[in-house]
């Protein structure tokens, strides 16, 4: 089974993954994890802290003369900020300084509830590690699993389909080509006349001392019908994409498909009529509202999902909180902070999606070495092309 932790804090020194389950003999490189931990870092709207880090992934573990062993990969991102924080951090009583504590909780994040939950007296002990630091560890195990997908002709992309009000129109053009418009723009959205105004809007929020929030999409090209099973909730495809997104920092909706707009058509107007392609011997369907997964299981067409990610909640205006201390009414800590990451939440929102299909492609498939698991695939795919 493929899964992973993460372990860091924000401003300590490194954040770190393990990635277990990835079959052995897949050729993969530190270069191609550290590919997707540039993307992750650009986007405009994102603050001062990443002109500080250029993320790259030290691999302790599991790779051996460019291929994957089998057992578990560890990768370490550093943390360059770490050697600003080093005493605010330390892991020595001998640094505890009170003039380092905030007690004036954030509203929006982890801050109140993890010191009440884990009884800390610093909201530092909490929010250092709900921060979106996090992600970077995320991203590189992501970019394990996407190369693992790739070996099948499985793409994941993602891109910016709202920020604020501003919608992008629809994806009409093969999600293959998605990186070659949205890596080179500003906010990694293929609607160019939309941008320029998704540009502004961060611009006049970060002007108000606010921040504004917005959705991405992740579309997965090339999986095979029967990815998970209607057979158990927790085995629903769609159900672990749901979880997977939605534990990413600030994202609170997640749809597939047309999601939400469902309940704006008839029946007969939503599902997707089934048809067969009697020279690819493949079944199809002509329109793709359920987004790729019915019954909790692939469907053959292409994946489509969506996250709604809030407003960064750090604000330079701050709103109103309690002092910890006199419980008396007082603005809340001000932070530094990004006034807009969502192209940055679209490309966590890939690499955590395509987690989940490698995940769900292991479970079907199996397989020590990645030969055993092609080999495995190709015997599914015959199977259903003679169906
Ligand atoms: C974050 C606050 C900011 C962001 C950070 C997430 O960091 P800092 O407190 O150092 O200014 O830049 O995101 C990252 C560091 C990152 O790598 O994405 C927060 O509170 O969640």
């Amino acid at each position: 089974m493929i899964r992973y932790y993460t372990a860091g804090e924000s401003h300590g020194k490194s954040v770190t993954v393990i990635i277990e389950g990835i079959p052995a003999g897949l050729a993969i490189t530190a270069g191609d994890i550290n590919h997707h931990l540039a993307r992750r870092q650009k986007g405009y709207g994102r603050g001062k802290r990443m002109q500080i880090e250029t993320d790259k992934a030290e691999v302790t573990s599991g790779i051996r003369w460019g291929e994957t062993l089998g057992s578990p990969i560890c990768l370490v991102v550093k943390n360059k900020d770490w050697e600003n924080w080093t005493e605010i951090m330390s892991l020595s009583k001998k640094d505890k300084n009170e003039e380092f504590i905030k007690r004036t909780p954030r509203p929006g994040h982890a801050d109140l509830s993890g010191m009440l939950k884990y009884d800390r007296k610093d909201m530092r002990d909490i929010l250092e590690r709900a921060s979106a630091r996090e992600t970077a560890a995320r991203v590189a195990a992501g970019a394990v699993a996407k190369k693992l997908l790739e070996e099948f002709n499985i793409y994941v992309v993602s891109f910016t389909k709202q920020i604020g009000k501003i919608r992008a129109r629809a994806l009409n053009m093969d999600p293959k080509d998605v990186p070659g418009v949205t890596e080179e723009s500003p906010l990694r959205c293929i609607d160019k006349f939309a941008e320029k105004k998704m540009v502004a809007e961060i611009k006049n929020a970060g002007k108000n001392g606010d921040t504004v929030g917005g959705i991405f999409s992740v579309v997965v090209q090339g999986a095979p019908p029967g990815l998970g099973s209607h057979t158990q909730w927790d085995l629903k495809l769609d159900g672990r994409v749901a979880q997977a997104l939605m534990s990413v920092q600030a994202i609170k909706g997640v749809e597939v498909g047309r999601g939400f707009d469902v309940v704006n058509y008839r029946g007969s107007k939503t599902h997707d009529e089934i048809k067969y392609d009697r020279s690819r011997k493949q079944f199809f369907r002509m329109t793709n509202n359920a987004g790729g997964i019915e019954g909790g299981m692939s469907n053959g067409e292409v994946m489509i999902f969506r996250g709604a990610m809030k407003p960064i909640s750090s604000l330079m205006k701050p709103l109103k909180t309690v002092d910890l201390t006199t419980k008396k009414s007082v603005d809340s800590a001000i932070v530094r902070s990004d006034i807009c990451a969502v192209p940055a939440a679209g490309v966590v929102g890939e690499a955590v999606v395509a987690i989940e299909v490698a995940r769900a492609m292991k479970e079907k498939f199996g397989g020590d070495s990645l030969k055993e698991m092609k080999r495995n695939y190709q015997n599914y795919i015959k199977q259903i092309l003679n169906y």
